[in-house]
């Protein structure tokens, strides 16, 4: 098997047990799948916290947002309308719910290794009834200072992607959903490409078509169009049933590297990279064949939803690139690549 990362030794770099729930009555489930970036020399994560209250023997309890305040909803485990077969989800009476809400909530870092909670940043919670159950695995991309956070917002409405904005991230402007149901995994390219912003995204068809990476671009980095659809999953590989995209693409001298994570039909979530045109990035030129990182440690086979690598951050510095991933959906740990190495594997 391939698999060419370099765990920190160190990992788990941070487990629910780091956490404070954000409020009484709530318990931090799992922390995951932080967006990364460089702030103050400081490396940052915008990790995502799933919160529930403590489980009572035979109700199933989970929060949502009502008007912007936690509401919890009981159900009876033996109740016949009840379908609970993934930790994450639940259907209820024809409903889709989540099983925890997650808000985003920083920590930073000099080393990039040790995290700590800085006091005076506020959390990100769900906005307006988009968001009502919840904001997850946010992406945050530079461009000119500004950076621009898009992130899952999930709600009865479906799994839309939300931006907001910030300088300082203590005041955001909140831009709404920019892409709507069902959709996920945006991830912007750091700068533009013949005067057009660019984004990976990754809409879900559920009767014809399947979970694809599609491309698009905008005047503005909020309104998208020309959809393309990039890399579409593949029949009994690792990325069978769904694939989405990691964090910003990282240019370099052979073209723009995408990492991105696949699921098999098992809901195995393993990583790998596709490498795009530099000038036009509608082109693919090279796609892993085999996963470059697949889950395989203790806390990675094991926790909330196990077997589960899954990324939407990063640090580049030369050719080390410094990956922030959630594990097992329940801690959150980081590894080394080389950036060359990861090429090698793409045969450029
Ligand atoms: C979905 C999302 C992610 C999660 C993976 C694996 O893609 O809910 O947040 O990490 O599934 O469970």
């Amino acid at each position: 098997m391939l698999d060419i990362a370099k765990r920190f030794l160190c990992n788990p770099v941070l487990t629910p047990a780091n956490v404070q729930p954000s409020k009484a009555g709530l318990e931090v489930t799992c922390l995951l799948n932080p967006g990364v970036f460089f702030y103050n020399k400081k490396v940052w994560l915008l990790v995502r916290v799933a919160e529930r209250p403590a489980q009572k023997e035979g109700i199933l309890s989970f929060p949502i947002l009502n008007n912007n305040t936690v509401e919890i909803i009981e159900i009876n485990k033996s109740d016949a309308d009840l379908v609970h077969t993934d930790a994450r989800v639940i259907q209820y009476k024809g409903n889709d719910y989540l099983t925890t809400l997650s808000h985003l909530r920083l920590f930073c870092s000099h080393d990039g290794i040790t995290f700590v909670q800085p006091t005076d940043y506020p959390l990100l919670q769900g906005i307006g009834s988009y968001e009502a159950y919840g904001i997850e695995d946010a992406r945050v991309t530079t461009i000119n200072d500004t950076f621009y956070i898009t992130y899952t917002a999930v709600s009865k409405f479906g799994v839309a992607v939300g931006l907001r904005t910030t300088t300082n991230w203590k005041d955001f402007i909140h831009h709404g959903i920019i892409f709507p149901p069902h959709n996920k995994d945006v991830a912007l390219f750091e700068e533009k490409i013949n005067n057009k912003f660019y984004a990976l995204h990754r809409p879900s068809s559920v009767a014809l078509g399947g979970n694809f990476i599609w491309l698009a671009t905008s005047p503005d980095a909020i309104h998208w169009g020309n959809h393309i659809c990039l890399i579409t999953t593949r029949p009994n590989y690792w990325d069978a049933e769904r694939v989405g995209a990691g964090a910003a693409p990282i240019k370099t001298d052979k073209g723009w590297l995408q990492i991105y994570h696949g699921a098999n039909k098992q809901h195995q979530y393993s990583l790998g990279a596709i490498l795009l045109d530099i000038h036009n990035p509608t082109i693919v030129l090279a796609r892993s064949e085999a996963p470059l990182m697949k889950a395989t440690t203790p806390y990675e086979l094991t926790g909330f939803f196990g077997d589960v690598v899954f990324t939407n951050g990063h640090i580049v510095d030369g050719d080390t690139l410094t990956m922030y991933y959630g594990a097992a959906d329940e801690v959150v740990c980081g590894a080394y690549f080389s950036i060359k190495a990861i090429l090698q594997t793409l045969g450029v």
